[in-house]
């Protein structure tokens, strides 16, 4: 058995819990639901001996009323913990914003999707109840493992309170395409909700993309192969396919209670060959539609009449839902029909069932089904695709799924069909109904070891070992975050320096980045900081920017500061500016036309020209665009400027091409050399400041200004922490006479 290795309580915090409760007559009735999350994570959650489950028990407050305790009582026997909710919360959380906005809009039904802000307002209370709960039974540092859309605001909800709390969450539904998601009201709150979690999975890698790119595109931040830094907290988002229980499905199609079952279903089906259609009643998937297929299949290849029998299953869901009822009429009217038009006396072209079966039958309909029609119009995973697979002991029996389901991803084998092409489904169902028995096992037998090992145990593990690395990872770049004490040290030791050397970078670090390059002018405050400092006894200030000369020297000429400019092209050490001998501007005339057709490519996206540099800046065009530009330009560039001994450096949405030897490191040499420093510090905030860090002496001080990977013996969260810090600095050692 898996999750050996999860020591931690795991809080699993869901809307509903895996079992509803009922108050008949004054006593408390529990029964188990049904639906993908209370099957999937139901088991896992089975296997997590001192886990706690946080839901809605299904029952509004009002009906619970004084039985309250009780239902609590008995919840807790079977390790739950029930959030109650008011009717009032019921209609405008559950039934408004969750499943007539949320679920439509994510499953591309826009033409249901309704935008209400008292529904929404009715979610951001719900969430913050579900959040008082947690923090009422977990402690700090369980795991905090969050599941589902209805609860996509609560991650940043623990944060906030819990900033270092072990956070996972999973959407079980996809996440949609941006031009899809955009148009959701609160799409900035919904993200920043789930931002909130260390680990963000997705059934499918698609999902888990197209939430990167919203991500990029509405809060700008970019991502590192899935890897986010939100406000200096490492995030990351991956995708983990659900799998399912399988040991149990195959196990129980294997017990001779299912053959009784089995014995049963034959001798009522006789002779004929079974289609099976199992599905929680829901537009999404595509129930009518598949009606259609079949009817279909039945008018094109007459002579199955007779011969076939479609099974369909449908279990009652959200049934207070003005589609939900519409839709199951039309079903109900459609299955009708269908019997009716090629009924006859002896057979029933389909058996309908609107009701939820018990288990043992639904794995005996899994196991003695010819072919399983699983046609989701949309849907996150499906799992009754892969519970048909499981079932087949005898490895015979064929799957149609459709290519809109994350299923299909993992069944490849099988008969993928575009639920929408009700041709293209009919005939799957002929040449389900005509292959091969040999033809069937393969396919079968390939899926079902795939299922067999990464089943969701597995995928539990898979989750939560990711989740403790991210951890992991958080603690390690924390570590790095300077402490009271070290801050302490450095002050002294500076304040106690004969011959103090500052390497300071400029964008980022001593002012904040900008939107455009000559936005971030220096301020006064920075200017009356700068000046402090170098008005102290025996300091040397160097600001080494990849800035321009003529724009350091209009900000900072003034100053007693020394410059480096254009990553190291220039140097002003001693009132005067100096060029490195070695380069020149010859190699511009090749590279400035790639960097034109690239610029004319992408809306936003600027040359900025320096004297021996040329940076290509695109923090104002889209930002998936920008990326994918930057990364074309820097291929397309590969080997012309290896020719020419020079290379691109990609900084914050700036890709800038230079001589190689010229860099902030080989140009703070020449400062480093210079004297017996006491008192090194170097500062920086991008990849181009790491050659700073790399060129600086052991005893040195260097600090990166924001959480990522680096070089630097300690980080600060931003520009604003190290001005404060500046301002230490400048009050530490005695300012010359007359300053
Ligand atoms: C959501 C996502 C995602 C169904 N009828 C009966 C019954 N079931 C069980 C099946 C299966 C589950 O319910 C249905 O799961 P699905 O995955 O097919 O669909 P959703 O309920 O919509 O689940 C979905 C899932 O979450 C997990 O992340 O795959 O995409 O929409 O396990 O066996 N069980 C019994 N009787 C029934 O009549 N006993």
């Amino acid at each position: 058995m898996y999750l050996n290795h999860v020591k931690k309580k795991v809080i699993i915090v869901s809307n509903r819990l895996p079992v509803s409760v009922a108050k008949i007559k004054e006593s408390i009735k529990i029964r188990q639901s049904a639906g993908g999350l209370t099957t999937g994570v139901g088991a896992l959650f089975k296997s997590m001996e001192n886990s706690v489950w946080i839901g809605w028990p299904g029952i509004s407050s009002e009906k619970a009323g004084s039985s309250k305790a009780e239902i609590v009582a008995e919840l807790a026997k079977l390790r739950y913990r029930p959030v109650f909710l008011k009717k009032n919360a019921v209609e405008n959380f559950y039934y408004g914003f969750c499943n007539r906005t949320i679920w439509p809009l994510f499953h591309y039904f826009t033409r249901y999707t309704e935008y209400n802000r008292k529904q929404y307002e009715s979610f951001c209370k719900v969430n913050e109840l579900f959040a008082e709960t947690v923090f009422e039974i977990a402690d700090k540092d369980d795991i905090i493992w969050v599941h589902d859309y209805h609860l996509m605001l609560l991650p940043a909800l623990i944060k906030k309170r819990w900033a270092n709390a072990t956070v996972g969450f999973f959407l079980h539904i996809p996440f949609p395409a941006y031009e899809i998601f955009r148009l959701l009201p609160q799409r900035r709150e919904i993200l920043e909700g789930i931002l909130g979690a260390d680990l963000i999975g997705f059934h499918t890698y698609d999902y888990a993309n197209y939430f990167l790119d919203a991500v990029r595109r509405i809060t700008g931040l970019e991502n590192r192969l899935g890897q986010l830094l939100v406000k200096n907290r490492v995030a990351k988002v991956d995708s983990y396919p659900m799998g399912i229980d399988y040991e149990l499905f195959n196990g129980t199609a294997k017990k001779s209670a299912i053959k009784n079952e089995i014995e049963k279903i034959r001798k009522r089906t006789e002779g004929l060959k079974i289609i099976l259609s199992i599905d929680r009643l829901d537009y999404t998937k595509g129930i009518p539609e598949r009606l259609q297929c079949y009817e279909l299949f039945l008018e094109k290849y007459p002579e199955f009449r007779e011969k076939v029998v479609l099974i369909m299953i449908v279990v009652p869901s959200r049934v207070q839902l003005k589609y939900y009822q519409l839709m199951k009429n039309d079903i109900e009217k459609y299955v009708g029909r269908i019997n009716g038009k090629y009924g006859t006396l002896r057979w029933n072209p389909i058996h309908y069932l609107y009701r939820s079966i018990p288990f043992n039958l639904l794995v005996a309909l899994y196991n003695i089904a010819d072919v399983a029609l699983v046609t989701p119009l949309r849907d996150g995973m499906n799992l009754v695709a892969k519970e048909y697979i499981a079932s087949k002991t005898n490895n015979t029996g064929v799957l149609i799924c459709s290519e809109t389901a994350g299923a299909s991803k993992e069944t490849g084998e099988s008969l993928i069909v575009n639920p929408n092409n009700i041709n293209e489904v009919a005939d799957a169902i002929k040449k389900a109904l005509i292959l091969d028995e040999e033809d069937k096992k393969e396919p079968i037998g390939i899926i079902k070891k795939r299922l067999k090992r990464f089943n969701i145990y597995r995928w539990g593990d898979e989750f939560l070992n990711d989740l403790n690395e991210v951890k992991r990872y958080q603690s390690y770049m924390r570590a790095k975050r300077i402490t009271d004490i070290a801050k302490a040290k450095l002050i002294k030791e500076y304040s106690l320096s004969e011959k103090a050397l500052l390497l300071l970078d400029y964008d980022g670090t001593l002012v904040q980045l900008k939107e455009k390059p000559y936005l971030a002018t220096p301020d006064k405050e920075l200017i009356i900081l700068l000046k402090s400092l170098t008005n102290q006894e025996d300091n040397t200030v160097v600001i080494v920017s990849g800035r321009d000369k003529n724009t350091l020297e209009n900000w900072f000429g003034k100053l007693n500061v020394c410059l480096i400019a254009e990553h190291g092209a220039f140097v002003k050490e001693k009132g005067e500016w100096e060029k490195d001998p070695r380069i020149d501007d010859s190699w511009k005339q090749e590279v400035l036309p790639v960097l034109e057709r690239y610029a004319d490519r992408t809306a936003g996206s600027f040359i900025e020209e320096k004297e021996f540099s040329l940076a290509w800046h695109y923090r104002l065009s889209d930002s998936k665009l920008g990326s994918l530009r930057a990364r074309e330009l820097k291929s397309a560039l590969y080997s012309l400027v290896g020719n020419l001994g020079l290379s691109t450096i990609s900084g914050n949405k700036v890709v800038e091409i230079k001589y190689s030897f010229v860099n902030k490191g080989s140009a703070a040499l020449r400062f480093i050399e210079n004297k017996n420093w006491d008192f090194i510090l170097a500062v920086g905030d991008d990849a181009t400041d790491e050659d700073l860090f790399d060129a600086l002496p052991e005893q040195a001080y260097s600090i990166k200004i924001g959480y990522d990977a680096t070089k630097a013996v300690y980080s600060l969260e931003s520009y604003r922490e190290f001005r404060q810090l500046l301002e230490e600095l400048s009050k530490a050692k005695p300012h010359k006479i007359g300053a």
